[in-house]
This record gives structure tokens, sequence and C-alpha cells, in this order.
């Protein structure tokens, strides 16, 4: 854990509405696929730390949930999540799509921001959906609304600005002592990394009613005796009879295509071959209930300290 007194080191929450591209930019600015990214909002559930160790120091990314009125104890442990985070920061940089008309639930994020004494980075990501007099449009709408350190536009898909956005994170951090390894990327285990991968094909091949219904838990994650291979069986758990059959598909097609979707990345990860078995289990409104929201790996642990 090396201590450097002269260079920079702080915690940077990535803030903003579902959808907006925090996860994705996250894992543009740390260059390695570590949180899961989906067209559909409320991907994210919980806080999820990623390390940045470079020369002029070390970044601890914290990609949080979107914020959205929660509907559910999920959502309740997801915006708790997020609130925590966005307060225990150093920086926020705050993410919204290139809309000069600024949307109702920005101007809310706008308010919730205000209050918290924190330096914001406006961060204006998927320029690449835009022309630039419409970007603009954009910046001059959002400072009026609040006081910004800097405003950075970025593509985190087409990596544009991430340079940019990286040299003005970095300067407005204060030199501080280093809170992860230089080696660490994530304080992610390896299990909720694997049960993440599969969460996310099911949200990219599913119908849209039925993936936020769903939670992924690992049941067995080992190699096998003296085989270079692990053997990983995990449970998608899901909220209705109906969507049950839905997840397993025609004789198990849609089941098969997630898994064999999902193999790979987890691969990558265990640096080995898989051989991976997926179950589908109902819980009614498991959302619902603090008990199964805990047990389904939403722990409310680190909300409580
Ligand atoms: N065109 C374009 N699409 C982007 C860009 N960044 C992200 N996206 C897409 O936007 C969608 C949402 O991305 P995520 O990174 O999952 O968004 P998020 O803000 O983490 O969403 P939640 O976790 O639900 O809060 C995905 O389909 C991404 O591919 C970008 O720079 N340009
Ligand atoms: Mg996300």
């Amino acid at each position: 854990m090396g201590e450097e007194s002269q260079k920079k080191s702080g915690f940077v929450v990535l803030a903003g509405k579902p959808n907006v591209g925090k996860s994705t930019l996250m894992n543009r600015l740390i260059g390695e696929k570590i949180a899961i990214t989906s067209p559909r909002p409320q991907t994210t559930r919980n806080r999820i730390r990623t390390v940045l160790t470079e020369e002029r120091g070390q970044i601890v990314f914290v990609d949080t949930p979107g914020l959205h009125k929660a509907k559910n104890k999920l959502g309740d442990y997801m915006m708790a999540a997020a609130d925590r985070s966005i307060k225990e920061a150093d920086l926020v940089l705050w993410l919204v799509e290139p809309k000069a008309e600024i949307p109702e639930a920005e101007l809310r994020i706008a308010e919730q921001l205000r209050e918290i004494k924190l330096p914001i980075i406006l961060v204006i990501n998927k320029i690449d959906t835009v022309k630039k007099p419409e970007i603009l449009k954009v910046i001059d709408a959002y400072q009026k609304l609040c006081e910004f350190a800097e405003i950075i536009p970025v593509s985190a898909i087409k990596a544009q600005g991430i340079d940019d956005l990286l040299g003005s994170i970095f300067e407005h951090l204060k030199p501080g002592p280093f809170f992860f390894d230089e080696d660490e990327l994530t304080d992610q285990p390896i299990r909720q990394l694997a049960a993440e991968l599969i969460r996310e094909k099911a949200l990219r091949l599913l119908d849209k009613e039925i993936p936020h219904g769903i939670a992924v838990l690992i049941d067995r994650m080992e190699k096998r005796d003296g085989k270079d291979i692990y053997d990983v069986d995990a449970t998608i758990v899901c909220e209705r009879e109906s969507h049950k059959g839905i997840i397993i598909g025609k004789k198990g097609a849609m089941l098969r295509e997630i898994g064999s979707q999902a193999r790979p990345g987890i691969e990558r990860l265990l640096e080995t071959q898989v051989n991976l078995k997926l179950w589908v289990k109902v819980r009614e409104n498991w959302r619902e209930s603090d008990l199964l929201v805990a047990n389904f790996g939403y722990s409310k642990d680190d909300l409580k300290k």
C-alpha cells in the first residue's frame, strides 16, 4: 500500500439518472469491464468500487444505481446505496444525456446535489448521438442549474473526452494516501462479478417486464479435482411462474443462450474453463422483502456503519 504524499487520491462517485451511461463510463475510465451495463434502466443495483492507479495518483471510482423514485424494498436499498456513496465521495461526476431541454428528473437531482457541498464535474455523456452545436446548448442549460467545478462532454462508448475527464478529476483531487493496493481493480468478490455477468446477459436477452424482477445467486463455484476447470452452478430468481417459463424458453433454449453468453466472461474472470449450470426459481415479490433482498446479495451491511 504505497503512500506517496505528493500523489493525489480520492473517491469519485458516478451519479445520475438510470441509463445515462455511468457503468459504461466507469469501465472506460479504468479500461476494464467490471460493472455490467445494459440498455435497461436500473441495471446497477449496488455500489461498485473500482480503482485506477497511475503516475498522478489513485482514483477510487464508485459506480451507483441510477437515481430514481424507489418503488419497492430493492429500490429503497438501491437509493440508500447511491445516497451514501455520494455523501462519502470527494468529488462527484454527475452524468447527464445531451439534452438541452433538461428533463424533470434531472432538476430533482440538481437539487439533491446542490445540498452536498462537494465539487461536481458535469459529464455530458453520449455526445456521439448529437451534433456539436447541440452540446453547446446543453452546457448552457446546465450551467444555470448548479455551480460546476468543470463541464466535460464525453462519449463513453466511443472513448471521446476520456483523457480530458481524467485530467480534470486529478486536478480536483487533493494529495493523499492510496486506499487500495496498486494492482487492485475492484472491491467486488468474484462470485458477485460472476452473478452479475449472468444477470447482464439475462437483462439483455429477456422481455422488458422480466429483467427488473430477477436476481442471480451463485450456488457453487468449485475447481474440479486435478483439472483446470471450474464447476459453476447459479440460480436465476424471478417473481412469477410465467416468468420462469420465459426465462427457460422453448425446450430450455433461452436459459442455454443466457448461459452460453455469460460463460466466456466468467472464464475470463476465473482464468480457466468453466462448466456453467443455470437453474430458475420463483420467489414471489422478492423485491418487497427485506429478507430476500438481503439474501440475494443486496446486503445492507455497508449502509449501516
Ligand atoms: N450512444 C451511446 N450510448 C452509450 C454511451 N454510454 C453508454 N451508452 C449506452 O447507454 C445504455 C446504458 O448504459 P449503462 O452504463 O448501463 O448506464 P447506467 O447509467 O450505468 O445505468 P443504471 O445502472 O441503470 O443506472 C447502454 O445501452 C450503453 O451502451 C455513449 O457514450 N454513447
Ligand atoms: Mg449502471
